[in-house]
């Protein structure tokens, strides 16, 4: 059978939101494969199946969830959509701080609230690829249901839709935080992403994914996100799998970027309280030459580092 491909009007719909849901991502034998393993792993009496035996909220086994085979980044479908984007430049992100190899797909679920509590739309979220300080090169990442969610208030993927133009517009105007370092600068390190998001009325309100089981959906990098909680009373497990894409090229500048007088020291954030204003330190100086990597671009024109397809004109390394 062939490989998924997305129409040009999905492609034009993840250009306009930031987030495209795909059906049925995910063949039924691998589906079926990694709903047994996801059993399996389960311990302390946990049974997916079985809300009676649900913890509240979000659940891991001990030493966490397992790798699951076949790996989610070797899926035929989704290594055919990653192409169609990025031509040959995107792949699997790494994990921070270590040579590349790519990162095991991460598993999340979230079990039901405490009964009685009140389902509450979450009020902010966040961008991927800064959780070291190694930010830019970020491109995109999917988030794959393993069982239903066919409720907005069953734990899916929480979004801000088109937040990924309201970012690029935010970075244009500041392109000397694209490091990572807006995360330490007014108005998101007092006012959380939310800050950018709330002067820019072309956002749409917070959306929760829901789909079934084998769906996904696809996220520009610059979308803001985060996860959202699973009501009280329902009976279905959020069960996901996330695949993470960065641009090979962008990525593999890291270790220049991060590490400027190559003496092996690693960022970290800078200690900052109410009354120590002091600047992010660990980031390069303004005028340091990595700053005019391709890692650290703003493009004007957002799809300047994916394939021709999107309005790309540079995707391949
Ligand atoms: O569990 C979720 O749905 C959100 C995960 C998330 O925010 C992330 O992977 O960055």
């Amino acid at each position: 059978m062939k490989s998924m491909q997305l129409s040009s009007a999905q492609l034009d719909e993840f250009k306009a939101e930031g987030a495209l849901p795909i059906q049925g991502l995910i063949p039924a034998d691998i589906l079926a494969g990694w709903q047994s393993q996801m059993r399996a792993a389960c311990t302390d009496g946990v049974d997916l199946g079985d809300p009676d035996t649900w913890p509240v909220g979000r659940y891991a086994p001990e030493g966490g969830w397992p790798e699951l085979g076949p790996n989610l980044y070797d899926v035929d479908n989704l290594q055919s959509i990653v192409e169609q984007l990025g031509g040959d430049a995107f792949a699997p992100s790494h994990p921070a701080g270590q040579p590349w190899t790519r990162q095991v797909p991460m598993t999340r679920v979230i079990l039901p609230s405490a009964p009685g509590s009140e389902w509450v739309a979450p009020v902010d979220g966040h961008l991927d690829g800064y959780a070291t300080g190694w930010g830019g090169g970020f491109m995109a990442f999917f988030a794959v249901l393993l069982w239903d969610v066919s409720s907005a208030k069953g734990g899916g993927t929480a979004y801000w839709p088109r937040s990924h133009l309201a970012n690029q517009r935010y970075f244009l105007e500041h392109p000397e935080q694209f490091d990572g370092s807006y995360l330490f600068t007014e108005p998101v390190r007092s006012g959380g992403h939310r800050a950018l998001l709330d002067r820019d009325p072309s956002v749409g309100e917070v959306v929760c994914m829901t789909g079934r089981a084998g769906d996904a959906m696809l996220f520009h990098g610059l979308t803001t996100h985060v996860g959202s909680t699973n009501a009280a009373g329902s009976q279905q497990p959020r069960v996901a799998q996330f695949a993470r894409y960065s641009h090979r090229e962008m990525r593999q500048q890291a270790p220049m970027v991060m590490f400027p007088d190559k003496d092996g020291t690693p960022w970290s954030p800078p200690a900052h309280t109410a009354d120590d204003p002091a600047p992010a330190t660990g980031f390069l100086p303004l005028d340091h030459q990595g700053r005019k990597l391709k890692r650290y671009d703003v493009p004007q024109n957002l799809w300047q580092y994916w394939s021709p397809l999107l309005g790309g004109s540079d995707a391949t390394t």
